[in-house]
């Protein structure tokens, strides 16, 4: 069977890298789809907004060193949110460097980001060694890589051979990739002889969602969740904005309707993809 019309709940059963199967079991438990992004420079209102939406994700992505005024009780107050609203933590960290360099970002400085995030991602771009020297940290602790084999900005450079070969990277590192950060199903792509192999189950991810603009005057271009799920075959939405608003003017109620609301659509879009 395709991946693509596959349930969550199987594709979790028995799937192999720790972190994909901890975000599918997730997404089957809280019948959500959505992962929302706190693109926010104050702890206060970082933490605030997770509360909030944390009842509907599967998944908080975070951009830590946007935080003026981090602290490590930031990093303690995130990993109680995210055991009492049940969602994982992914740092968009788009990590670029040699493998050295990268194993050092990710398990030090001030971040330690291998110690709180289950989920972390990688541009492709200085080939498998940086997956290698990712690995080497978060391996042992069960985290998982997503490499950005697509982007959703205009005039993106991801495509073509590129993402070509980032699929291909990722296949020879199945125990650490655990999918894509892309705008489409990447079965197949890259793949002797055309349509993907039954045994890999990447999880795409998909960030540029919005129900209610197409773009942000920055570059960044909005799909609905329906094109995105349905027509790309994606797994995750990922919404920042469309669902926090302005954070200089958190409106609370907004905040919440908004996430219940992407929600919904990710999950009505997800049925209608398995054809229920
Ligand atoms: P928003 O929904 O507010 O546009 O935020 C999108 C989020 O996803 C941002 O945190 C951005 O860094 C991230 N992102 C993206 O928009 N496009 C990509 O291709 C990759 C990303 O990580």
């Amino acid at each position: 069977m395709v991946t693509k019309t596959k349930t969550y709940a199987q594709r979790a059963k028995d799937h192999p890298n720790t972190a994909a199967k901890q975000l599918l079991e997730t997404i089957d438990r809280k019948k959500s789809n959505l992962c929302v992004s706190v693109d926010v420079t104050r702890k206060a209102n970082f933490l605030a907004i997770i509360d909030l939406v944390g009842p509907f994700v599967c998944l908080v992505k975070t951009h830590i060193d946007i935080i003026e005024d981090f602290d490590h009780d930031l990093i303690e107050q995130l990993q109680v949110l995210s055991k009492k609203h049940d969602f994982l933590i992914f740092e968009d960290r788009k990590f670029a460097d040699i493998g050295n360099t990268v194993s050092l970002q990710y398990s030090s400085g001030v971040h330690k980001i291998a110690s709180w995030s289950h989920i972390t991602n990688a541009h492709p771009v200085p080939g498998p060694s940086i997956i290698t020297g990712l690995a080497s940290v978060g391996k042992s602790l069960g985290r998982g890589l997503l490499l950005l084999a697509e982007m959703s900005t205009k005039g993106s450079l991801a495509v073509g051979s590129y993402t070509e070969d980032a699929v291909k990277m990722a296949r020879a590192h199945k125990d650490f990739v655990m999918g894509f950060i892309a705008q489409q199903r990447m079965d197949g792509v890259g793949a002797e002889g055309g349509s993907g192999t039954e045994e890999e189950d990447f999880l795409i991810l998909t960030p540029g969602v919005g129900l209610d603009v197409k773009g942000d005057g920055m570059g960044q271009q909005y799909r609905t969740p329906r094109e995105v799920i349905v027509e790309s075959g994606c797994d995750v939405i990922i919404v920042g904005r469309g669902v926090y608003g302005n954070p200089n003017a958190l409106d609370v109620d907004g905040v919440r309707r908004q996430a219940e609301r992407y929600m919904k659509e990710g999950w009505k879009a997800y049925l209608e993809r398995i054809g229920e």
